[in-house]
């Protein structure tokens, strides 16, 4: 799929920031790509399509884990999870997406899983340094994105670990899964 007409299809999924920020994902992930030698065709297909699911209302997102198979303790997590795993089986469903590695990149996009595959890493790092991000430490994650994929992935785990610790959150098992694996191959 040509990458306008991707876009064309997400475009009316998402509200105007929100499609903005994806088109910064795509390039962002693009550029990782070329550097990280990854399907550039896929992670720009994934990263257009990764928030797809982000303004489905909560009460669907629900219908589809309780229906689809998907992993039922997304629903003793925060809802801002369940966006990826059902963007994924909706971007199949409805879009027609049917290369499982793209779907896949999409699911676990937010969270992270142990044993990512280098595509997985590319539209995971992309989300998180988009040029438009602010977090405290992007710099940090952004600067490591030009040496090691691995380590920038893992800096973000870490951060995002620790700003949700600070607010008491819980953290879905796969961030500390991806964390733990990415620690043994960094350090
Ligand atoms: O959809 P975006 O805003 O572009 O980015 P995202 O999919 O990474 O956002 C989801 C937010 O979810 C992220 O900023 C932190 C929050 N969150 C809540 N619980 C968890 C979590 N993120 C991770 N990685 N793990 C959690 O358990
Ligand atoms: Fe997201
Ligand atoms: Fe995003």
């Amino acid at each position: 799929m040509e990458r306008n007409e991707a876009l064309a299809l997400v475009e009316p999924h998402l509200k105007a920031v929100r499609f903005e920020h994806t088109k910064r994902v795509v390039d962002t992930a693009i550029n990782l790509a070329e550097q990280y030698g990854v399907d550039k065709q896929k992670a720009e297909l994934a990263a257009v399509f990764h928030d797809y699911a982000k303004y489905r209302d909560k009460q669907e997102m629900q219908r589809w884990i309780e229906q689809e198979a998907l992993p039922k303790d997304l629903l003793d997590f925060h809802h801002e999870l369940w966006h990826g795993p059902v963007g994924a089986l909706l971007v199949k469903r409805e879009i027609g997406i049917t290369d499982q590695s793209v779907l896949d990149a999409i699911r676990w996009h937010t969270t992270g899983r142990a044993n990512m595959t280098p595509l997985e890493k590319v539209v995971f790092l992309a989300d998180y340094i988009e040029p438009g991000r602010d977090f405290p430490g992007v710099g940090e994650v952004r600067d490591q994105a030009k040496q090691d994929l691995d380590r920038a992935c893992w800096m973000a785990l870490k951060n995002t670990i620790t700003f949700l610790m600070s607010k008491d959150a819980t953290i879905y098992p796969d961030t500390f899964h991806a964390y733990n694996d990415l620690l043994r191959v960094v350090e």
